[in-house]
């Protein structure tokens, strides 16, 4: 027993160690925005395996799993002590997705889990979950995280779906030790909280999605914008909708930012995902958007459509036709290394600069809102393109 106990212990970790190191490969991309590479950098079958299992072979003689994971997706990224770190949701088999860290060298493979999940303090009411962290590198010292916290519906102990998503605030200075803060306080739900890198008025700055229920963005008109006197009581009344959802486009039935914008010459870069529903049920895509610099809140340019959709292996998953962000880095050099989940089940990397998503948002036309108008764009492409205009 004990020798089939190491054996097989021996071929997992040789098989993990293989999975973890596999280098990764660019690979073409017709539309030329960001190239895809070949390999999820992140899975269930990355979290390390004494998560997972007991190591004892008095304990666990048979080496089964005792504490399964479910997927590793929806990363906040930041780039810190030279390291491209991810702080990952990782969703257990029961249902329960936690933080950890996982960081690489070179951003697009090796990436290797921190030895424990993060232990997020508590505020509050205890949460039922946690996920989505946006982290922001503030000009105030900190790195802050948001993040989407869910609790059942006090107001409904009946219904055993009913919950209410708030957004969760911590800060830290090494991703290891945080420090929470109180909720943002609202009226409404809200989920897809982000921080603004910098002070607007001297307040604190965020990209909200207000909405009326858990799932429902209902009357909340899209991506949202309010200032916050004191980020330690964080409190929102009025948001502007400074990206509104819009009828049959890509963002008809809910949007929400990423990761925090970047900052470039031109404007700051925002990425965010649209909703819109099918037959076959919600579609989510990836899109771009830029925000003038001395306002962040107003838009300067709104590339029509997507920039990503679900391709190929993305499409299927535990939530399937998916894509969704809320991670990128950037190097000094102006590579943009994006982290992306397909279906709510693994991460995956793309790569772009700041010149290429500057040109995609600044070169692609807004969605004028109805198809006339949309071949009339096509066809002045083509006659451009035969040299007729
Ligand atoms: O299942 C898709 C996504 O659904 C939610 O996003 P949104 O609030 O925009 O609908 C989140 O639960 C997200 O984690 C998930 O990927």
């Amino acid at each position: 027993m004990k020798k089939s106990f190491e054996s097989r212990l021996a071929a997992m970790r040789a098989r993990h160690e293989e999975l973890v190191t596999t280098p990764n490969a660019q690979l073409f991309d017709d539309g030329g925005a960001f190239v895809r590479y070949e390999r999820p950098v992140l899975t269930a079958d990355h979290v390390p395996l004494d998560w997972r299992y007991d190591l004892s072979p008095e304990r666990n003689p048979l080496l089964l799993e005792r504490l399964g994971i479910e997927a590793a997706f929806n990363a906040g990224a930041i780039r810190f002590n030279g390291r491209h770190c991810v702080v990952a949701r990782v969703e257990g088999a029961d249902r329960k997705s936690f933080f950890a860290v996982a960081e690489s060298e070179n951003g697009v493979d090796n990436f290797r889990f921190r030895p424990e999940p993060i232990t997020m303090p508590e505020w509050g009411e205890p949460a039922t979950n946690v996920y989505d962290m946006r982290l922001t590198a503030h000009e105030d010292g900190w790195i802050y995280g948001i993040f989407c916290v869910e609790r059942h519906d006090p107001a409904h102990p009946e219904d055993l779906s009913a919950a209410v998503a708030a957004a969760g605030i911590a800060r830290t200075k090494d991703l290891d030790n945080w420090e929470r803060l109180p909720d943002l306080e609202c009226a409404c739900q809200q989920r897809n909280v982000v921080l603004h890198p910098e002070f607007v008025d001297g307040k604190y700055a965020l990209y909200t999605r207000p909405q009326d229920g858990f799932i429902d963005a209902g009357s909340g008109g899209g991506i949202g914008w309010a200032l916050v006197d004191d980020i330690a009581h964080a409190t929102v009344g009025d948001q502007r909708i400074i990206d509104a959802r819009a009828y049959h486009t890509i963002k008809e039935v809910k949007n929400g930012e990423g990761p925090a914008p970047i900052k470039t010459a031109k404007g700051w870069l925002h990425l965010a995902h649209g909703v819109r529903g099918t037959a076959a049920g919600l579609r989510y895509v990836l899109y771009l958007y830029l925000t003038a610099l001395d306002d962040p809140a107003r838009v300067i340019a709104a590339p029509g459509g997507a920039v990503m959709v679900p391709r190929d292996d993305e499409r299927v998953g535990d939530v399937s036709n998916v894509l969704f962000s809320n991670g990128w880095t950037i190097e000094p050099s102006g590579r943009i290394l994006l982290y992306y989940a397909s279906s709510d089940t693994r991460l995956h990397v793309a790569e772009s600069s700041v010149e290429r998503l500057l040109d995609w948002c600044l070169g692609t036309p807004p969605d004028r809102g109805r198809t006339g108008l949309s071949v009339e764009d096509r066809i002045d492409l083509i006659r451009r393109n035969r040299g007729l205009l």
